[in-house]
């Protein structure tokens, strides 16, 4: 018989969502990652899981609100025959005064202290230990090995596989004789991770926070036997986080941008976007004229262009930039990358009033 389990981390709850264009956006999204949570714990009793892990970082930092705490207890208390196992991560970690202490969790949750702990389970056996620091240097993974090797050993834990927080290493995995590591800190999802006979994997975030979490996210579902670990990646997120590059160069009005951009936007209209316009600008862009009406939920414009710059029709002309590029076409460095640099930001004073440096 398989052990199910659903493996989730870095919910981050309660994330202030900076990023986003307006305060009551931000709101929506903390909303939407309390109801993700609840979908999590659904998937959970859906499934028939023998146990909901849960990786660590599951807050963002020291202030999780009360609607937070309360809604999350209510969803665990939904499936009092789920067993839930919570090791805590570098964000949360299991220290006085912390909510893993103050709150009380219900029966049939089990949050590891910092020390190794062993909980037996019917048919296979959970391991876990919880962050006792923001920063814990040590490998909480140092010399350990389960103790019944025949068994079903699973372990919970928020680690960095080679890193620098809980820094567990790809030996210290293949001794353990464990048979799946469930692991949290890793924003994306990673696959199976083979160690010698030990299938470790990182869920990633069930919701994306920022343009550093672009794309698909969910929780993992496990199905475990001895020498057989097999992994669904469920994705689960309500919004997406999407960057697109859009060329400007040759576009000389807003419509033609404008259609442009739309081409360029691949996903939903629910999701979120990075627009990033390269190339030479014809015209100085206001951004407020793109981000008008567009499909999605939000979206912000990373100005990377440079305006164009006809060197011989302007040297040509009557004006200030007509004496600026004549000057600079004079020298016999003309071509060189720090005078054509010279050209840009000088274009770009003149026509877009702003430069950007590299
Ligand atoms: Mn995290």
């Amino acid at each position: 018989m398989a052990v199910k389990i659903i493996h989730c981390a870095d919910l981050h709850f309660d994330s202030p969502f900076a990023g986003l264009d307006s305060v009551p956006k931000a709101e929506i999204r903390r909303e939407e990652l309390r109801r993700t949570f609840g979908q999590i714990v659904e998937l959970a009793e859906k499934e028939r899981a023998d146990a909901l892990f849960i990786c660590g970082d599951l807050f963002d930092g020291e202030r999780v609100s009360a609607k937070t705490l309360g809604y999350m207890r209510e969803k665990l208390s939904m499936i009092p025959q789920i067993p839930v196992f919570i090791s805590a991560g570098n964000h949360d970690p299991n220290i006085a005064g912390s909510y893993y202490r103050i709150l009380d969790w219900g029966e049939n949750v089990h949050i590891f202290s910092s020390q190794m702990e062993k909980i037996e389970c019917d048919g296979f056996t959970v391991y876990g230990a919880s962050f006792e620091h923001f920063e814990q240097t040590e490998s909480k993974l140092s010399g350990f090995s389960v103790d019944e090797p025949e068994k079903i050993n699973l372990m919970v834990m928020h680690a960095d596989l080679d890193g620098t927080y809980n820094p567990i290493s790809r030996k210290e995995i293949e001794n353990s004789g464990l048979d799946y590591l469930a692991l949290g800190h890793v924003h994306q999802y990673s696959g199976p991770l083979s160690f010698g006979k030990t299938v470790a994997a990182y869920p990633g975030c069930p919701e994306g926070r920022g343009f550093d979490e672009l794309g698909e996210k969910g929780v993992i579902c496990a199905s475990i036997e001895k020498g057989n670990v097999n992994l669904r990646f469920m994705p689960l997120s309500r919004r997406i986080y999407r960057e697109i590059t859009v060329d400007v160069s040759d576009a000389t009005s807003y419509e033609t941008l404008c259609g442009r951009i739309l081409l360029a936007m691949d996903g939903t209209n629910d999701d979120i976007y990075k627009i990033v316009l390269t190339g030479e600008a014809e015209f100085s862009i206001e951004q407020a004229v793109l981000l008008e009406n567009l499909p999605c939920f939000a979206a912000k414009i990373k100005d990377k262009t440079k305006a164009k710059v006809d060197v011989s029709a302007l040297k040509e002309e009557y004006s200030l930039k007509g004496l600026f590029v004549k000057k600079l076409s004079e020298r016999s460095d003309f071509d060189s990358p720090l005078v054509r640099a010279a050209l840009g930001f000088g274009m770009d004073a003149m026509s877009k009033e702003k430069v950007k440096l590299p």
